[in-house]
């Protein structure tokens, strides 16, 4: 069997190991007890996360249709490392820290730099976390229609602390849900509604609420067509005996990746929800929901690439190849150092996002700042999302073969990855994102754009190599922001303007 065995690469603090992350914080929030925060909490990811999210991975949810009598049950079972994740979560304000807002208007970076520690360990935990901020926003955002679930959706106590869901896709539409959406909304006696219908895709079904859209019947049945007719409604999953509220799990999905998430198809057979939003304005409503999942996306691609990164340099270290270390290649570093740049610049981005998000929840964001968030969050989840699946899949490959073995953890990565770019929007309807919000405000956006982009070249002026770059960047930018104002004084001129 002979005497060489491969050292493994180690993973070891993740705050400590990250330099930009730490460079940025003593920039923006040189706050001591932030740092001794991170520093305590990329222990715990590393000595207590790291496996509890390798478990779920290892024992990924089942249905229990029926009880050993044969009664149907409609369980969602998940192991204990799930369970513990949630825990973990709630003690640790994951969500909590984002509406406690300690910090003002860093409240966001605050809460996703720990985001971002967690992610890669957490088992894809952070999917249900991401619905449940969603969630809570949602509910901020609409003045508080439902107090007791904003509350159990923030709190810090493992026992009240609730989970959300997002339904929104069905058979007929993931994208196009103001036209894919079937299910009926018929009022009660009550106020409170019975919803029916299908819901092709629901993760994390074992949350103990949910935001899903439906058509608001009126008494003839009839129900009105597109984006008009739907409404948002809050319905409990789980009923306080364990029995679903009016719902049947047809079957848990068989994925690529995500194992560790329950993601159902769901039959809504008479679930009883209550309207949240105006009616006919569900679609507006969940919008919210989706500022902070794209968001959470963004975070978690960043994660992604930051984590292979990590591992890739540490084993280049370790592994000796044609008598030296891989570190000691300059192709070798070559490779690595492409990916730590694209990781390096995909963190400022989604950083920019997570600190325009805390502006503008804090009231302290400038009308710009506001335009810049609409714009830029699809482009932040659009872009990372892509460039976590090419950096993590460079990452893979600087292992050699061992990338693609599974026991090592690496592949995993790759599938978790691979959804970055179709759930929450896929990378051409964020696209389309980016031009609604651009017609929407009549061009101001990409206004706003040009002009943060110029302030941000200054500093680079003193640079004379630069130079050059910056005329000719200046040059393309006033020509588009002249075409931009040409297009606004006509009609349509956005939408021409962003095509
Ligand atoms: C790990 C981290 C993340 C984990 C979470 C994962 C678990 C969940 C996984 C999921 O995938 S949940 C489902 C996610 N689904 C989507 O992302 C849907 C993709 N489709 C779209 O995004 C469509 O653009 C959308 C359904 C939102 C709208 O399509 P329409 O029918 O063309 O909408 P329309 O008529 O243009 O807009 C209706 C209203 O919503 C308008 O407002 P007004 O009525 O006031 O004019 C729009 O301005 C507004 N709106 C649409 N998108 C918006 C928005 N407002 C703000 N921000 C947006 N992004
Ligand atoms: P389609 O909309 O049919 O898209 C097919 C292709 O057409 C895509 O490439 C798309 O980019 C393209 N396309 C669509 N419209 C346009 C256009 N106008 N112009 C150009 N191209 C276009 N959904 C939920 O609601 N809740 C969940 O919890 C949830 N969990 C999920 C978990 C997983 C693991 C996965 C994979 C999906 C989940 N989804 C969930 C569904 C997900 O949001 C949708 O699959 C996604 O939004 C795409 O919708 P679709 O599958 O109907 O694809």
């Amino acid at each position: 069997i002979g005497t060489f065995f491969q050292e493994r690469p180690l993973l070891t603090n993740p705050f400590t190991q990250d330099a930009l992350l730490r460079a940025y914080l003593q920039r923006h929030l040189p706050v001591r007890e932030v740092c001794d925060e991170l520093l305590r909490f990329g222990e715990r990811v590393v000595c207590e996360v790291e496996a509890l999210g390798r478990r779920c991975e290892l024992h990924p949810p089942a249905l229990q249709r029926y009880d050993p009598w044969g009664r149907r049950r409609d369980r969602i079972l998940t192991c204990d490392a799930w369970a513990q994740l949630r825990r973990i979560s709630a003690h640790e304000g994951l969500v909590a820290a984002g509406y406690e807002r300690s910090y003002g208007e860093w409240s966001r970076v605050y809460q996703m730099s720990k985001m971002y520690l967690f992610a890669p360990s957490a088992g894809l935990y952070t999917c249900p976390l991401a619905m449940t901020d969603g969630a809570a926003k949602v509910i901020e955002t609409l003045g508080m229609p439902a107090r007791k679930a904003f509350e159990r959706l923030t709190t810090r106590d493992d026992k009240r602390f609730w989970t959300s869901g997002q339904w929104m896709t069905e058979r007929r539409g993931g994208s196009d849900v103001s036209s894919g959406t079937e299910t009926v909304a018929k009022q009660q006696q009550d106020g409170w509604f019975k919803l029916h219908g299908f819901k092709w895709f629901t993760s994390a079904t074992d949350a103990d609420m949910t935001l899903t859209l439906a058509r608001i019947t009126d008494e003839h049945g009839r129900t009105t067509p597109g984006s008009r007719g739907l409404s948002l409604f809050l319905a409990k999953v789980w009923d306080s005996d364990g029995s679903s509220n009016g719902i049947e799990v047809q079957r848990l999905k068989d994925k690529l990746g995500t194992r560790q998430v329950p993601t159902a198809e769901l039959l809504l057979d008479g679930m009883n929800a209550r309207l949240l939003s105006e009616e006919g304005r569900g679609v507006a409503s969940i919008a919210n929901m989706l500022t902070i999942t794209r968001i959470y996306n963004t975070v978690c691609a960043v994660a992604a690439m930051r984590r292979i990164v990590h591992l890739s340099r540490e084993y280049a270290c370790k592994r000796s190849v044609f008598g030296k270390l891989l570190k000691d290649h300059a192709l070798h570093v070559q490779t690595l150092s492409r990916m730590e740049v694209e990781t390096r610049a995909a963190f400022l981005l989604m950083m920019e996002v997570c600190r325009l998000l805390g502006r503008e929840e804090n009231r302290s964001a400038s009308e710009r700042e506001t335009l810049l968030l609409r714009l830029m969050t699809p482009v932040a989840k659009l872009y990372t999302a892509k460039q976590a699946v090419s950096v993590v899949s460079e990452g893979l490959e600087s292992f050699g073969g061992q990338g693609y073995i599974e026991d090592t953890g690496l592949p995993s990565m790759l599938r978790d990855a691979q959804v970055l770019s179709i759930w929450e929007g896929t990378t051409n309807v964020l696209s389309l994102d980016v031009l609604r919000s651009i017609a929407k405000s009549s061009g101001s956006v990409l206004q706003a754009f040009f002009r943060d982009v110029e302030e941000r070249l200054l500093p680079a002026e003193a640079c004379p190599a630069l130079r050059p770059a910056l005329a000719s960047l200046r040059a393309s930018l006033s020509a588009l922001m002249r075409f931009c104002e040409k297009a606004e004084s006509r009609p349509a001129g956005a939408m021409e303007l962003a095509a």
